[in-house]
């Protein structure tokens, strides 16, 4: 029986770019979706944009517009990065929308009347001056725990901490910069540490869906272990489900000035979004799919494919928000992990932060980074690396030099020879190349998320029908007399052999797919039920190169293009004129390339004892062309005397030695001493330099007035 599956994408903020790190999860969806419906079973495969929350009402306010008008901006945004990288989505709705509402009222109105929501006055931070509570990415303070100055409310961005806004030292909004106050208001929650809860999500998490598989990936269910306990242990808390006014959402039904937290509608908007397609295009049995009575009758399946950042939300709260409110809680969740790039985390400095959009205007084909994320999707929530050189590598070698290739070495011969017209296929080898692909392997890849060893698989094919080409070398058998029958054979069994790889392809590739269609004059390729070589006498299209070499060039220039410079301060910039602007943004790009390194943590930097120091004497070093020998103060004495360290400094390029005398500086003082040449160096001082030699020079650093030498620098 054929299956029918609903399948969902996360939805995205409305708030922000996409950008490489949201493709992952997007372009995995879509490869299954397409595999499924190339199997025959009919899939429903709808997002939408997650719209409300705070951050969204804030930014529609600083842009000057209303909220509204910035959703329907972004949702145009979105639509189109997914377009373009052949993400096709039956339905992109939103969930500022009719059909979410309803639902978000009735589920709420279900779960009310079933005792799950309870309601409670909580303490919260309110900013007196921009009347409104704040959530914790909105206050600052200073770090609980290491002091560091401007760190938001939840977790401290120097040392790692995490903590209650209320534990921050001198808070303050970081919208109207107003000291916040603490207020009590009343809000609802969702009872999830109501033992039915907890008894449903044990049972549910061990459950297996409708199609007889896990519910979750093995990581997801030890996750979920972790957060349950033990069965005889409660560790879930209820769920905040409210927001006070002024809130961009939905008002709470009979609580005015109370509105549901994004993050309860966020979900539901997978609901709205299929019931607005089915209303658009009728003929869905739209409670076959919703319907906790009805799960499993109609063969039907709800999968959502999502990021392992938002497991949390949707394997506790969602599951049993359906659950308590008489709908169908989902058959499977498809987890994936984040993107790095090159190995780190995506930056900006870098220029690895990545947006879709920019991927496209620099010209680059969507397709080859669809490929490459497949060949390292393995099903599983591990991270995925987009190793840029590897991408270059596996795209040229697998796609150009593999598959298209095939096409490439053999098309030409049917047009010039055989006026486009195929002839007979080669059985024999036609059987040795099907037989090659054990039955099932690589639809068992699809079907399992294994993306990377399904094209494993179809690359192994490719490798066995270019060695045909080759033991049979059509550009020789062209130049033979009476060989004109072989040269048709040949070029016609491997044009088959193409078509087959083109078909495998096709989930991963729709466009490259669908000009192998139009080259081949094929109806759209479908998951063979019944396989036949493509006739003789069949007449193809002229061949057009399918597709070109990815060069190391363009994949510089959109690093380029995503690279941000780090923004002078405000006051700085506004007194700048605008020729120094550039000539500063050009030099922070520059220092942005070379500084980019990875992050440390707040224990490695305070490993470096820095110190101020004072140059009480500097001196030529007689032999030495870089070096300035140097005595400096930092405060130490020995058996009741000031003692001085020795340090080398290659610095004489830039300093004269008398000029140094009596300044202050900054030193390592912790720096293992190193025996020179010239005598042993007791640490180092600290200059900058530029290596790329645009503002070459060196410049010693020195502390405000008012530093004495000894003091520590951190
Ligand atoms: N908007 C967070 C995210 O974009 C959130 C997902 C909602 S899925 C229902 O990752
Ligand atoms: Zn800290």
């Amino acid at each position: 029986m054929p299956r029918k599956l609903l399948v969902t994408n996360a939805l995205p903020y409305a708030n922000g770019d996409i950008h490489l790190g949201h493709l992952v999860g997007y372009i995995q969806a879509d490869i299954w979706v397409r595999y499924q419906r190339m199997r025959g079973n009919t899939v429903h495969y709808v997002c939408a944009d997650d719209t409300h929350g705070t951050p969204i009402m804030l930014r529609a306010e600083k842009e000057g517009i209303s909220p509204e008008a910035l959703i329907a901006r972004v949702h145009g945004e979105h639509l189109r990065d997914f377009t373009d990288f052949g993400v096709a989505f039956d339905n992109y709705h939103s969930t500022h929308s009719d059909e979410n509402r309803a639902y978000a009222e009735d589920i709420y109105g279900r779960l009310q009347a079933a005792g799950m929501i309870d309601t409670r006055a909580i303490e919260q931070y309110y900013d007196p001056v921009k009347q409104m509570f704040l959530p914790d990415r909105f206050i600052k303070g200073e770090c609980p725990k290491c002091g560091a100055a401007d760190q938001y409310g939840d977790n401290c961005e120097v040392c790692g901490a995490a903590y209650a806004p209320t534990e921050l030292k001198n808070p303050y909004s970081a919208v109207s910069g107003a000291k916040p106050e603490l207020r009590t208001s009343e809000h609802f929650f969702f009872r999830l540490s109501d033992e039915r809860a907890v008894a449903f999500l044990r049972e549910w998490t061990r459950g297996t869906n409708e199609a007889g598989a896990r519910r979750l990936q093995p990581e997801a269910a030890n996750k979920m272990r972790e957060w349950l306990g033990e069965v005889d242990e409660n560790k879930l808390s209820d769920w905040d489900i409210s927001r006070d006014a002024p809130y961009f959402g939905f008002e709470i039904p009979g609580a005015p000035g109370k509105y549901f937290y994004v993050w309860l509608d966020a979900p539901i908007g997978y609901l709205a979004s299929f019931r607005n397609l089915v209303e658009r295009r009728g003929g869905i049995d739209l409670e076959s799919y919703t319907d906790a009575a009805r799960a499993g009758e109609a063969g039907t399946e709800m999968v959502h494919f999502i990021g392992k950042d938002i497991l949390y939300f949707h394997a506790l709260f969602w599951p049993a928000m359906l659950h308590f409110a008489g709908y169908r809680t989902p058959s499977q969740l498809a987890v994936n992990g984040f993107l790095t790039v090159d190995g780190a985390k995506m930056s900006k400095s870098r220029g690895t932060f990545i947006t879709a959009r920019s991927y496209v205007t620099q010209g680059l084909n969507p397709e080859w980074l669809r490929y490459y994320f497949a060949s390292k999707s393995n099903g599983t929530m591990e991270d995925v690396d987009l190793n840029l050189d590897d991408m270059i590598a596996k795209v040229n070698s697998d796609l150009v030099g593999k598959f298209v290739n095939i096409a490439s070495r053999c098309a030409g011969f049917i047009g010039k020879r055989f006026d486009g017209k195929l002839g007979e296929t080669d059985a024999a080898a036609v059987a040795e190349f099907r037989a090659a692909l054990e039955a099932g392997t690589i639809a068992r890849a699809y079907e399992e998320r294994d993306f990377g060893r399904a094209l494993r698989e179809i690359m192994r094919l490719a490798d066995i029908a270019n060695q045909y080409v080759n033991d049979h070398k059509p550009w020789e058998l062209a130049r033979q007399d009476g060989q004109d029958a072989a040269l048709h054979t040949v070029c016609t069994t491997a044009l088959t052999q193409f078509r087959d790889l083109a078909l495998y392809l096709k989930p991963v590739l729709p466009a490259l797919a669908a000009q192998v269609e139009a080259f081949l004059r094929v109806a759209p390729l479908e998951w063979p039920l019944e396989w036949a070589p493509l006739p003789a006498g069949h007449a193809i299209a002229g061949y057009k190169h399918l597709m070109t070499r990815i060069e190391r060039k363009q994949v510089d220039a959109l690093l380029e293009a995503n690279r941000e410079s780090l923004a002078p301060a405000a006051a700085d910039a506004k007194a700048a004129s605008s020729q120094q602007r550039h000539a500063e943004k050009q030099q922070h790009e520059a220092q942005a390339a070379e500084t980019a390194m990875p992050h440390i943590s707040i224990d490695d930097f305070v490993k470096v004892d820095l110190r101020v120091a004072r140059i009480v004497a500097a001196e030529h070093v007689e032999g030495a062309d870089k070096l300035i020998r140097l005595s400096l103060d930092i405060g130490e004495t020995e058996n009741g005397q000031a003692r001085t360290r020795q340090v080398f400094a290659g610095i004489k390029s830039a300093y004269d030695p008398a000029a140094l005398v009596g300044r202050l500086t900054v030193m390592v003082a912790n720096l293992a001493p190193r025996k020179m040449k010239f005598g042993l160096s007791e640490g180092m001082v600290l200059a900058a330099s530029d290596e790329s030699g645009a503002n070459a020079g060196l410049y010693i650093l020195s502390p405000d007035s008012g530093a004495t030498p000894g003091m520590r620098v951190k």
